[in-house]
């Protein structure tokens, strides 16, 4: 027998308070959670959300604007025990990407005047890694990139992320008022110090003085995030119908949920504390911490996993041999490099990720996870298999994992089955599978010289390279039993 919760939703206020930018699964089931309880609780409807997507998603945009914009929430511990959410807070939703006709920006003075509304005092964001445009492994501003050449060509008309933010904050400056504060909410680490250069970078090709004011008056406050929300399917949609929920914008997540904040937020912040959110001076910790040991196991499961053409990280940690490599991964590689409070429980956070892991209600298709592998391998793997080496140990899981990443990159699994690469440097990976073909000892130092996502002075450690090369003869030699075999006996 099924324990089912429903919360309704608070009532609507048409109080915007905040902007979001990345109209995702994520943000309405992690922030947008986090917001109609605090509104719930408190009463306070000043912290309304106008919600945005600025690259494809326009149907999920019109569909809410259709329905009212409520939509549910679905949060599943496991199975049989499900919270069902309707959420209200998100009171507008806007498209300002390229529509089907070719035309760019169709609610994007809407936006603009949404985030120049003395009643905003937040814009949050999530957006996915690649959307800051950002080289992954420096940090730095990608200036030729064809879409912030545009920004920087017609700024008033901006297309990505930092340019709206941009354009808004300028906007806000020449009327006189103070500049909300930006909050990322995406996997990236130092994601507020990141979103700041981004912007910064930007801001400084047009205007100097602009440059200036927003380094020293713009707040960029970092945070932790933390709810596995995998990508909606038709069964997850069918499960929902049995319970009475006929939502085509619902989603879906599990129980667990984590929001770890820095606190600066000079024109204030909703009072969420009571609903779990965690403000803390440094969010470093705990965003490495996640990163490396959540989000690093979730990479080796996808790249081992799909090609061996298994599903889901469910169906992965189905396995014994890939479970005690993510034990291994977890606790003898990425734990190490972690400086984490006095008493933080390491091997207990392994153990909880784990089960997290085995949540039988979600459906996490390893393909969602494998996406954009060059904007998520450095701060997963790549930094913290450096510092290992640089303190004199080994990194044989990190060594597979980058073996199978780069064997993934070729579009075909271990057994013939092929799948598109979504990458923003797929054109490159498929270039370099071309020059080097089953040349293993050519292929993989040719992938280590991508310095947007190799470190060089990891890429430089022989004995990294040639734990990858050692790796990728034998994965493709003896399949995902035989490498994982091999690996639990050294
Ligand atoms: P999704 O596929 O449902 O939504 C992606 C969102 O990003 C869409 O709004 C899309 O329009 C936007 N987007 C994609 N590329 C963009 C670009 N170049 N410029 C501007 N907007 C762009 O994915 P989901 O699940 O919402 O995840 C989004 C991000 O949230 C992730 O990349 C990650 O950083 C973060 N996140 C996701 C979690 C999850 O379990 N789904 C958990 C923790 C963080
Ligand atoms: C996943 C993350 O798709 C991915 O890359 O690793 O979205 C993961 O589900 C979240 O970070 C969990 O909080």
């Amino acid at each position: 027998m099924k324990d089912v919760t429903r919360i309704p939703a608070a009532e609507p206020t048409g109080h915007i308070g905040i902007v979001h930018l990345g109209l995702g699964a994520f943000h309405r089931a992690h922030q947008a959670v986090y917001l109609e309880r605090y509104r719930l609780r408190s009463g306070d409807g000043t912290w309304g959300v106008s919600s945005a997507n600025l690259r494809g998603g326009v149907a999920l945009v019109d569909a809410l604007r259709d329905v009212g914009y409520h939509y549910h929430v679905a949060e599943y511990a496991d199975r049989d025990h499900v919270t069902l959410r309707e959420i209200g807070v998100v009171e507008e939703t806007l498209f300002s990407g390229r529509d089907a006709g070719g035309q760019w920006g169709r609610d994007l003075e809407v936006l603009l005047m949404r985030m120049i509304s003395p009643d905003t005092r937040l814009v949050t964001l999530t957006v996915t890694e690649k959307g800051y445009f950002l080289n992954p492994a420096s940090g730095e501003l990608l200036a030729d990139d064809p879409m912030i050449a545009a920004d920087i060509a017609e700024p008033q008309a901006p297309r990505t992320a930092p340019g709206i933010l941009v354009e808004a904050l300028a906007q806000r400056r020449e009327a006189g008022l103070p500049p909300f504060t930006v909050l990322s909410c995406d996997n990236m680490p130092d994601n507020g110090k990141r979103t700041r250069n981004a912007v910064i970078q930007l801001a400084e090709r047009r205007d100097a003085a602009l440059g200036e004011w927003i380094a020293t008056e713009v707040a960029f406050p970092c945070s932790m995030v933390d709810r596995i929300v995998p990508a909606m399917t038709e069964t997850d949609f069918a499960r929902l119908a049995e319970l009475g929920v006929d939502d085509p914008n619902a989603v879906v997540g599990e129980a667990f949920s984590q929001w770890v904040v820095e606190d600066d937020f000079p024109l204030g912040r909703p009072a969420w504390e009571a609903e779990g959110v965690e403000m803390v001076a440094d969010v470093a910790p705990f965003e490495t911490m996640k990163l490396r040991m959540l989000n690093g196991s979730h990479s080796l499961l996808a790249y081992l996993g799909a090609l061996d053409h298994i599903e889901t990280v469910f169906d992965a940690v189905s396995r014994d041999d890939l479970v005690a490599l993510l034990h291994r991964y977890m606790l003898d590689e990425a734990a190490p490099t972690l400086a984490m409070p006095a008493g933080t429980d390491l091997e207990g956070y392994a153990e909880q990720l784990l089960y997290r892991f085995a949540n039988d209600s979600l459906r996490h298709r390893l393909q969602q996870i494998a996406m954009d592998g060059s904007q998520k391998l450095p701060q997963r793997w790549l930094h913290g298999a450096l510092a290992r080496l640089e303190a004199g140990a080994e990194v044989p899981c990190t060594a597979l994992g980058v073996a199978a990443w780069i064997r993934y990159t070729l579009g075909v699994d271990l057994h013939g089955n092929a799948y598109p690469v979504d990458d923003p440097m797929a054109s490159r990976f498929k270039l370099l599978h071309e020059a080097h073909g089953e040349d293993v000892e050519a292929l993989v130092p040719a992938f280590l010289e991508l310095d947007a996502v190799f470190p060089p002075a990891l890429a430089g450690r022989a004995e990294f390279a040639e734990g990858v090369v050692a790796s990728y003869r034998r994965l493709v030699s003896e399949g995902l039993d035989g490498v994982l075999a091999t690996l639990s006996r050294n």
